[in-house]
């Protein structure tokens, strides 16, 4: 069969073991895999594993924090996240600042039809003396119940100078 398992039904009181051609791997006694049908008493088929990570875009509502006024700034960031499933999506985020400094992280509510937005308070401040500016980069993290996972990252600057 391709790209799914073969599993194989014995006696009662046996507990099922499923093989995984693509690992090699024998699980005993597992939980029959969701969309099982059997074949024949001895043996079933069973719906090939989601393996497909799913597809997420972010950006940023300003790429840019200008002036650089020590202020705590609101940015929005938005995009979508799918997956062909099946079950449910977690979706989060984190924050890396260059000076190591502010960085939120939390979950993310995905609406019904992919869409997401949610807003971090970034600090408008750098350095004088710090000619490449300071960068926040945003990363969503999306996962699936199959336990897949895909990013996307957005970044805001705060520029040493503005336009530079
Ligand atoms: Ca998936």
């Amino acid at each position: 069969m391709v790209g799914g398992y073969t599993a194989y039904y014995e006696p009662i009181a046996t507990p099922v073991e499923i093989y995984d051609p693509a690992t090699n791997v024998w699980t005993a006694g597992a939980p029959l895999p969701p969309n099982t049908t059997f074949d024949s008493v001895t043996a079933f088929t069973a719906a090939a594993a989601d393996t497909t990570p799913p597809t997420v875009s972010a950006q940023a509502s300003k790429a840019e924090l200008w002036p650089p006024n020590n202020k705590l700034t609101p940015v929005t960031v938005s995009g979508s996240i799918a997956d062909d499933g099946p079950g449910p999506l977690t979706a989060s985020y984190t924050v890396t600042d260059s000076y190591g400094q502010v960085q939120p992280s939390g979950t993310i509510t995905v609406n019904a039809n992919g869409s997401y937005a949610f807003t971090v308070q970034l600090m408008a401040a750098r350095k004088g003396n710090d000619k490449a500016g300071r960068t926040y980069t945003i990363t969503v993290t999306a996962k699936d119940a199959a336990g897949n996972t895909a990013t996307a990252s957005t970044g805001v600057r705060v520029p040493h100078s503005q336009g530079k």
